[in-house]
């Protein structure tokens, strides 16, 4: 698929990726974020309501319009990760990394020989169902990206162990969950937060690997871009269309009233 190489690409030049979390069933939602030229949408498994069979829909809708279709798993468990990739994900994101024995057993799963031992079937679809040459696809399936999300105490402890796991792709930080394992649920810009976010970038640049952070605001997009971040998640459809409407009524009143 030409958009995960373009992704690639855009990763290996230093360059920023912005995409958002989308947690509507409707395919449309999926293709207007494709549309308005964001390079990704994570589906997700994990707080939202898609099973797999909603899932399959909203790659498709990815795939029509153009934009890399990576899906948050809804745990790091064998079907969670594998199922999603035969649908067609090109990235897993897998919640909750702990450690470095959590994260292998992501890229176990994930890939095939000779990097992993991923559940062999050739008649999904993400092998056009058995149409594509098997040995092209185990190649090809092998590109999928693996996001591994850290957003607990317990690994920053861990976090240089983590960064040392062959198959990792991304490393990204879950803001909202690590600000509660730090005793601030919620403060995302609270000062723990923010320190321990710019700690687990430095210490993963030191380490060669890319970094992904979830932001809301446009200021913690800026905030992390500047400190080096690349995949850049920017909030979620329901709450930009929850935000648009609300400007809107508000408008609307304003103007009418
Ligand atoms: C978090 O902030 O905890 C996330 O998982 C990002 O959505
Ligand atoms: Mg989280």
């Amino acid at each position: 698929m030409k958009q995960l190489k373009a992704f690639k690409e855009k990763l290996a030049k230093g360059e920023a990726v912005y995409g958002p979390f989308m947690k509507t069933v409707d395919a449309a939602f999926v293709e207007c974020a494709g549309y308005s030229g964001f390079d990704f949408v994570i589906l997700d498994m994990e707080h939202g309501p898609v099973g797999f069979s909603g899932l399959q829909q909203l790659i498709r809708g990815a795939e029509a319009s153009g934009i890399l279709p990576i899906v948050r798993t809804y745990d790091s468990s064998e079907t969670a990760v594998s199922k999603a990739l035969d649908l067609g994900a090109k990235g897993i994101q897998a919640p909750q990394i702990q450690s470095a024995e959590e994260a292998e057993e992501v890229v176990r799963v994930a890939k095939y020989f000779p990097d992993g031992e991923r559940g062999v079937c050739r008649f999904v679809r993400a092998a056009n169902y058995s149409s594509t040459p098997r040995n092209d696809y185990f190649k090809e399936a092998n590109e999928a990206l693996v996001i591994l999300q850290v957003e607990g105490r317990q690994a920053l402890d861990q976090l240089d162990s983590i960064l040392s796991v062959k198959g990792l792709d991304i490393l990204f930080i879950g803001p909202y969950d690590l600000s509660q394992s730090l005793g601030v649920p919620g403060q995302v810009s609270h000062p723990v937060v923010v320190e321990a976010i710019g700690k687990i970038t430095e210490q993963a640049k030191k380490a060669g690997v890319v970094t992904g952070v979830f932001c809301d605001t446009f200021e913690a997009a800026a905030l992390w871009r500047k400190a080096g971040i690349q995949y850049l998640s920017y909030s979620v459809d329901v709450g930009i269309y929850t935000e648009a409407c609300t400007q809107i009524v508000r408008q609307l009143h304003a103007n009418t009233e």
